[in-house]
């Protein structure tokens, strides 16, 4: 084997007994040394795990000169261990720095020195070198693979929709404009709402996963400025329907995380949650529960933060609260037959935090362009979508699931910077 050659044979993880006398080279950070005199005990990082390395002879200068968190490749003889957390180690022939770690770091990415989590972002690439942080990640990866697989499972298509609009997705509010080549204003997209909808004029069941952008000008631990959604658009699907939808693929994530994942979500330090059946409480059920604890709302009155704790105290875990009054949900949502003042709407709930929203969708042209200027918006600005629905459009339904949100739940963080890589939020653009 030669150093200048970057292949690795191993990664740290795989160094194992069974490789006991042979030759390997392993890559990764140096993330401590101990110098005992004639040899020294070196651990090495990779993207997997950690191995420990013995220095010795021509070798030792090197490493002992080299900065914590360098990266080197090592050659060396895979030799049991005496070290109590390696039963093997590998005797290094060959350790070569190649590139050098500045000293000091901006942040100790080990994570035995706490940094804030503002420090962590702005040091964000290193900061995924601690394996609490990398776990997140991965168990991101695997969720979004879970929800594709379970979707396509189910007959739905993915989809791409432009991010760059040309008018309001969701209303007027919380929207992100600029000029769009001196020529006219360009948003950028608050959901894809508008274009599954569209869709089902021709596609039937549709899901994207891809950024909203909200001009929130919200200071929470919930809120970002772009942030993951899941977005499913179903024809000929009634509201409670895609409910079943939703409750499924959320018991498949929490299901195969504890099934597939359990080292990812323990490094994460992940608490144990369970999806039985999800409760289904009617927004009137709501607030006649409230009252009894003491929180007095009126019919039309939006959940509050408080009133929403106080809900995630009686049901803990998840839960849905459905038929909104009409008047709290978008123009595009479908109202109840059977009680006008209400609407064929959910929200997904984990404790307070709102997780998804959705319902059936206005699917007759008339009353669709008539909800809008109730609503005080102008038809006109709608031309584009509303002429889909002049093509034969089927009734449908659908909902959006904020993705970054619910890995705050499945991996237990508080703060939704903790599970997003680059998070955007008033005061945030930069890394
Ligand atoms: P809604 O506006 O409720 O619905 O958004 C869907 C879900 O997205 C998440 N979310 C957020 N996550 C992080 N930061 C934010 N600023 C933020 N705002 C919302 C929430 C929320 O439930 N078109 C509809 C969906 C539909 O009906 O299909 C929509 O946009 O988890």
């Amino acid at each position: 084997m030669v150093l200048n050659d970057i292949k690795r044979t191993h990664y740290a993880r795989q160094v194992d007994s069974t490789l006991i006398g042979q030759q390997v080279r392993v890559g990764g950070w140096i993330e401590d040394i101990r110098d005992i005199g004639k040899l020294a005990f070196v651990t090495i990082r990779d993207a997997t795990g950690i191995c420990q390395v013995i220095v010795t002879g021509g070798n030792l200068q090197t490493a002992l000169q080299a900065p914590r968190q360098s990266v080197v490749t090592v050659i060396g003889t895979v030799q049991e261990s005496k070290a109590r957390d390696f039963p093997v180690e590998l005797k290094a022939s060959e350790f070569a720095v190649v590139t050098e770690a500045l000293h000091p770091l901006p942040i100790d990415p080990t994570g035995r020195v706490e940094s804030a989590i503002d420090k962590r972002l702005d040091a964000r690439a290193l900061d995924l070198r601690n394996p609490r942080v990398a776990a997140i990640f991965r168990l991101r990866s695997a969720g979004l693979k879970i929800i594709r697989d379970a979707l396509s499972s189910q007959g739905f298509i993915e989809v791409n929709t432009p991010k760059i609009i040309g008018s309001a997705s969701e209303g007027g509010a919380n929207l992100f404009g600029f000029e769009y080549f001196g020529k006219r204003k360009a948003y950028l997209a608050q959901s894809p709402q508008l274009y599954k909808e569209q869709l089902m004029v021709g596609l039937d069941k549709v899901f994207e996963i891809g950024p909203y952008f909200r001009a929130e000008n919200s200071h929470t631990v919930r809120h970002l400025s772009e942030f993951t959604s899941v977005d499913i658009e179903a024809a000929f699907l009634d509201y409670e329907e895609i409910m079943d939808i939703l409750e499924k693929v959320v018991r498949k994530i929490v299901i195969e995380f504890h099934e597939k994942f359990k080292p990812d979500l323990q490094a994460a330090g992940a608490k144990e949650i369970s999806v039985t059946k999800i409760d289904r409480l009617t927004y009137e059920q709501c607030l006649e529960e409230l009252a009894k604890e003491g929180e007095k709302l009126e019919f039309g009155d939006d959940l509050s933060d408080s009133a929403l704790r106080r809900l995630g105290s009686l049901h803990p875990g998840f839960y849905f609260v459905m038929d909104w009054p009409l008047k709290l949900k978008p123009f595009y949502i479908h109202g109840k037959e059977e009680d006008l003042r209400l609407s064929k709407s959910f929200d997904l709930q984990y404790n307070y935090l709102e997780l998804a929203s959705g319902g059936r969708r206005l699917h007759d042209p008339v009353k669709l362009r008539s909800r809008l200027a109730e609503q005080g918006l102008n038809p006109a600005t709608f031309q584009d979508h509303l002429k889909a629905f002049d093509w034969g459009m089927p009734p449908h339904s659908g909902w959006g699931l904020g993705y970054d949100r619910l890995l705050m739940v499945l991996t237990g963080e508080q703060n939704v910077r903790e599970v997003v890589l680059y998070p955007r939020d008033t005061d945030r653009l930069t890394p």
